[in-house]
């Protein structure tokens, strides 16, 4: 270390939240925003329900006690959660072919030829986490329930996604508000194993290392209507690769309709948009590529007021700041 990056340490103490500088750190990054939890939500599927909020956490558990280099704890799914899995997946089985963007159907092939997506059976996250590793780096760690958006957005600054490990609750198999790992299989690992994809994740991450508040709040709405609520065009037409509409097939088809408005991704109208989490969505942004998305994400964050820069090192899995600019 030189005495200049020793500086420039000092100083981000002084003017930046923590964050965290390596990968192992993230051990530090599970903090979860309670709203949703079947116990304290009333509305929730599983609020009346003994055996759901039982199951939820003993899976839960796991999560919290996960620390960095740890395999993912296998679970015994039962039989009603892989019922719940096996509508769900043959739903997006059906309309993947005619909605989804050319790169996630590119990787949900893959993952049938590898035998990771069946109807018969959960994907365990360990092997979707090889999987990934595989394709595109990213790797994933078991998350409790929704986390707060500095610690997620953080994990993806390393190719980390946290991933949540329980299933929906079966009465609720088409729509859930919160995330289950239904929604964290089918709808983002697909596009996660997409290297333009990836890079694009990892880059929102990185540049909410460090961030304000305020900052942080317009990089998780950007990613709110990008990887979660994303609509891109294909020859003319428009497609969806956003994770919350390919787990969900009501919101998917009300996409597409004419019920809601569409908007040209544009990162900065974007990061001020208002959005809600219990219903569909009325307002979708539709990217002209990823590429596209990519380089106008760029030039916005590159409007950020944050004083130093950071790059991340794939050999110490650290995460390097460079000098004030
Ligand atoms: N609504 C999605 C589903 O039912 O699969 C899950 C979520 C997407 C975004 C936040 S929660
Ligand atoms: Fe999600």
């Amino acid at each position: 270390f030189s005495s200049m990056n020793l500086m420039a340490e000092n100083n981000i103490s002084v003017k930046a939240p923590w964050f965290p500088k390596h990968a192992s750190e993230l051990d530090n990054c599970n903090h979860l925003m309670t709203k949703y939890e079947p116990d304290l939500d009333m509305n929730h599927p599983g609020f009346a329900d003994k055996v759901y909020r039982q199951r939820r956490k003993e899976i839960a558990e796991i999560a919290f006690a996960f620390k960095y280099g740890d395999p993912i704890p296998h679970i015994n799914y039962t039989e009603v959660e892989v019922k719940t899995w096996r509508s769900v997946f043959r739903t997006v089985q059906d309309l993947a072919p005619k909605h989804a963007c050319a790169e996630y159907r590119a990787a949900f092939q893959m993952l049938q030829d590898e035998k990771i997506f069946v109807d018969h059976r959960l994907p365990q996250l360990q092997e979707m986490s090889d999987f990934l590793r595989k394709n595109t780096g990213f790797t994933l760690r078991p998350a409790a329930g929704l986390l707060t958006a500095r610690d997620f957005l953080a994990s993806l600054a390393f190719r980390i996604f946290q991933s949540t490990q329980y299933v929906r609750h079966v009465n609720s198999p088409f729509h859930t508000p919160e995330p289950d790992t239904i929604h964290e299989l089918l709808g983002h690992m697909p596009l996660l194993a997409d290297p333009s994809f990836a890079q694009f994740s990892q880059e929102i991450g990185l540049a909410s290392l460090g961030a304000s508040d305020e900052e942080i709040e317009k990089l998780s709405t950007v990613y709110w209507f990008t990887v979660e609520f994303g609509l891109c065009k294909e020859h003319g037409q428009v497609k969806a690769y956003g994770a919350g509409l390919l787990s969900a097939y009501g919101e998917l088809l009300h996409a597409i309709s004419d019920k809601c408005e569409h908007r040209p991704f544009e990162p900065a109208a974007t990061a001020v948009q208002p959005y809600q989490d219990q219903e569909y969505q009325p307002i979708y942004y539709v990217a002209e590529s990823f590429e596209d998305a990519k380089d106008k994400f760029r030039r916005w964050v590159s409007t950020m007021s944050r004083p130093f820069e950071v790059r991340f090192n794939p050999h110490t899995e650290r995460v390097e700041i460079l000098d004030s600019v």
